[in-house]
């Protein structure tokens, strides 16, 4: 691992496990009890305790108030004191009280006792799962090494405590969330202006929106800051190969997909022909305009329109609306970004083209530094440690990567075709379901049959623990205390998880697990650091170390739910006068990477025209508003009940070529899978295009209510991954919709 980091990620700073050294802003000393009055809702209920808590039946840990009613979670609503959040839940956030009363949930540790896979169970008691888990680990670390496991999970509060089991073992093979999500548009950001800006969407006067749903994605609080911008006259564009309900509320662009390079290329070609960027901005704030404005001189809108298919005059039109609108811009960063495999390019042309327009360090733009509450560091063990190369050669492949997150891709296909640069043989997975997050889903199955062991820590048997060979029940979001949540936002805050009602069965939060392994494994294996010494801290000790330096204990924070700091007017121009710089290389916005140049990569993001298959379709994913592709919600009763399944959406020329009509179960096929899937007929979608929300199509048996709902999206996925970032690209594949 000792290489040098181009991306400047370093095991230290991993995980932001280091929390506190991070941008935050110090806050001012305000007592709890000067914040607005709470409640609005529980006003109306009879009976029962409230309890303040964060929601975490998707990515955004929304504030919640729970009615609890003799020990029964009954209701679920919006805590309004959240700056982010703003007392809103979704339809997801409410049925979080059927994750709790699932009753497919598994609730004991369960040892495999048929053929993997195969669903025969049996229960065992936690000491017996701890030794289990810990004769496994010990046996692998000593025939192949610690770096023998792969270790694997999905970002939240509690992430931790796992990775640091990893660390300590010591194993350099992590897999994580961002690699099936967000990685393309981190590099992208990252390499180009040091990190991803928060986006002013409120004061914005002109949104340029590619693929974000922000209306059907939930992604706070930016759900509610755009539809403030377009209630201030904000003009939102939203370029999408689909007609989103984002799309709804503004001008639909209905693009070719895998063409938005083109677009964004051509934009900048006639804001510099035209003169229309901000020379002032650009001369002080970019690093190789001359280098750009060549590369993007023959790039003219006639060009992207034949690539996109956008007509040039519209593409000259939203040029200039950009301009006239400059700096109040906000071209959306986006979040899921694992489209396709030129994705961390096409991530950095679009703060390039917010570059030009000047649109940063003011109103309605793009900023740094927006307040965040600074919490406390928990004091780890000291490290690094020495650690073995990762066997997908991941650092060599993908220097411009975020090492610690690994990638997905390239990993499983090592695995698979046998490249690794040793065996792999034990698969640790926390909070995660890679047998359906990770495309080409048949391959992901190859990989878990050749592991000698498995251990998933879940929930539910989700398609990944019904493979495993124990599966340790973790206690739900709604039964558990986690560590402390203090995103940057409109105003610093920390907000806190904790129990709501009492675990279900003998579930046990992850931080017990982690130890009970931890001494199990330390009886079998010595290591630098005993496991248990890492791990000598209590949930409360760690929450106590967190909060240490703001102005509420935990008691309070318990009772409360949430800390408020001051509010505080954002200021703006250090970036623009100069007096800061951004953390780039150059020490600013890096139109030309010299660091990408230096890797071998193109310096300037290059267009390349997409390779089509006549006669087929691309198929693109993403999401449902009442509905959260993971976390086992395709099994949640309620969820279940308001989105049954998923459909492919198909244009109406297309179903009438082919004899569709709308409810029609039709076959989908790519050169990697087949599914039977119901059709839903909408003009909403191009005709070269094909969607499937995913999430549905589960094949766990273990999961009574989801399985053989829908269609699986990621059994049809060709295996691929970004250039850069090794991000999954979900969209390369082409498929065939067959009437039967
Ligand atoms: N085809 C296709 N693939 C995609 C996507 C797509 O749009 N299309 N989207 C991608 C994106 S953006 C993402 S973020 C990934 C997400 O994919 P993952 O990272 O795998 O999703 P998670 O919901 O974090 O993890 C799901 C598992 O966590 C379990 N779980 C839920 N709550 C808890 C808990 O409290 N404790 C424990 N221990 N387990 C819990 C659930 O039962 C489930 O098995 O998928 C990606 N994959
Ligand atoms: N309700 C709900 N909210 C969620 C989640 C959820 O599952 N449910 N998941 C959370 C997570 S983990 C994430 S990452 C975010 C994801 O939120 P978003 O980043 O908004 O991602 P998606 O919903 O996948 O939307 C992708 C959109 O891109 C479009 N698209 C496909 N190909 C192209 C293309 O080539 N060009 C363009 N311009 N557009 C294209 C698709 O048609 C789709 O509408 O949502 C978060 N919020
Ligand atoms: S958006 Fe919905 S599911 Fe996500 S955290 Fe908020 S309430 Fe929960
Ligand atoms: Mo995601």
């Amino acid at each position: 691992m000792g290489t040098e980091r181009d991306t400047g990620v370093t095991r230290r700073g991993f995980l932001g496990l280091t929390a506190g050294t991070a941008a935050g802003v110090a806050l001012g000393m305000r007592s709890f009890k000067a914040h607005a009055a709470v409640p609005h809702t529980e006003e109306t209920w009879e009976g029962g305790t409230v309890i303040p808590s964060t929601c975490n039946m998707c990515v955004n840990r929304c504030g919640i108030r729970c009615r609890v009613v003799n020990g029964v979670l009954e209701k679920i609503d919006g805590d309004i004191r959240n700056p982010r959040s703003r007392g809103g839940t979704c339809a997801k956030g409410q049925a979080g009280i059927m994750s709790v009363y699932d009753p497919d949930r598994v609730k004991h540790p369960m040892i495999r006792v048929g053929k993997r896979g195969e669903g025969k169970w049996r229960r065992a008691s936690w000491d017996e799962a701890f030794e289990y888990v810990a004769d496994n680990l010990a046996r692998i670390i000593k025939q192949h090494g610690p770096e023998s496991l792969l270790w694997s999970s999905t970002t939240d509060l509690t992430e931790q405590f796992f990775v640091r089991l990893g660390i300590h073992l010591p194993t350099p093979n992590f897999a994580r969330h961002a690699t099936l999500c967000l990685a393309s548009r981190n590099v992208g950001y990252f390499a180009t202006m040091g990190g991803v800006p928060d986006s002013d969407l409120a004061n914005a006067k002109y949104i340029l929106m590619f693929g974000a749903n922000r209306t059907e994605s939930f992604q706070l609080p930016d759900n509610w800051t755009m539809i403030e911008g377009i209630k201030n006259g904000a003009k939102l564009t939203v370029v999408d190969p689909r007609m989103t309900y984002t799309a709804a509320k503004g001008e639909w662009i209905p693009i070719r997909p895998r063409t938005d390079m083109a677009l964004t290329l051509a934009l900048m070609h006639v804001l510099i022909k035209e003169e229309l960027y901000d020379k002032e901005f650009v001369a002080t704030n970019t690093h190789g305009f001359d280098e750009l404005k060549a590369h993007v001189a023959n790039l003219t809108p006639e060009w992207a329109a034949q690539e996109t298919e956008i007509p040039a005059e519209k593409i000259v039109a939203m040029a200039r609306e950009m301009a006239a609108a400059a700096p109040a811009v906000v071209v959306y960063p986006g979040r899921r970004t694992s489209w396709y495999t030129n994705d961390s390019q096409f991530r950095r042309t679009l703060p390039m083209l917010m570059a030009l327009l000047g649109a940063f360090d003011a109103p309605g733009s793009h900023s740094f530094g927006s307040p965040k509450a600074r919490l406390g560091s928990f004091e780890w063990e000291i490290e690094p440690f020495d650690v073995a190369e990762r066997f997908d050669h991941f650092e060599t492949r993908y220097p411009l990567a975020n090492h610690e997150d690994g990638g997905y891709v390239s990993l499983r296909d090592a695995i698979v075709d046998g490249t690794t640069a040793y065996p792999v043989k034990g698969w640790m997975i926390y909070k995660q379901n890679p047998l359906a997050a990770v495309l080409d889903g048949k391959k992901s199955l190859k990989m878990a049959q050749q592991m000698d062991f498995i251990c998933a820590i879940d929930v539910q048997p989700s398609e990944t623990a019904w493979m495993a060979d124990i599966i340790l029940p973790e206690t739900t979001y709604l039964e558990r205390l986690d560590p402390l949540w203090a995103p940057s936002g409109p105003r610093a805050y920390v907000g806190i998880r904790q129990p709501v009602v009492p675990p279900q069965g003998e579930a046990k939060p992850i931080l017990d697990i982690i130890k009970g392994v931890a001494k199990a494994l330390d009886a079998k294996h010595e290591f630098e650091t005993p496991l248990s010494q890492v791990f000598n801290f209590s949930m409360e000790e760690f929450i106590d170390a967190q909060l240490k330096g703001l102005p509420i204990d935990r008691q309070t924070l318990m009772q409360e739910g949430i800390w408020l700091g001051p509010e505080e007017k954002k200021s703006y121009g250090a970036y623009r006068s100069g007096k800061k710089q951004f953390n780039t290389p150059s020490g600013k916005i890096e139109f030309v990477s010299e660091r990408f140049r230096r890797n071998k990569f193109p310096a300037l993001p290059e267009y390349e025209t997409p390779q089509e298959v006549p006669g087929q379709q691309r198929l693109v994913s993403g999401r449902h508003a009442w509905f959260t592709h993971q976390r086992g919600h395709a099994n949640n009763l309620w969820l279940h009940e308001l989105y049954p399944e998923n459909e492919v959406w198909i244009h109406p020329e297309l179903a009438r070529q082919k004899g569709i009509s709308e409810g029609e179960e039709v076959l989908v096929r790519s050169s990697v899978g087949e599914i039977k899937i119901k059709a839903k007929v909408t003009p909403r979608i191009r005709k070269d295009t094909v969607f499937i929300c995913h999430g549905f199509g589960g094949n766990s048996a273990g999961q009574t209510t989801a399985q053989g709902k829908g269609g699986a999206d990621f059994m049809l996925m060709e295996s691929a991954g970004d250039e850069i970032s090794d991000n999954q690209a979900t969209h390369e594949t082409f498929v065939e919709v067959v009437k039967v």
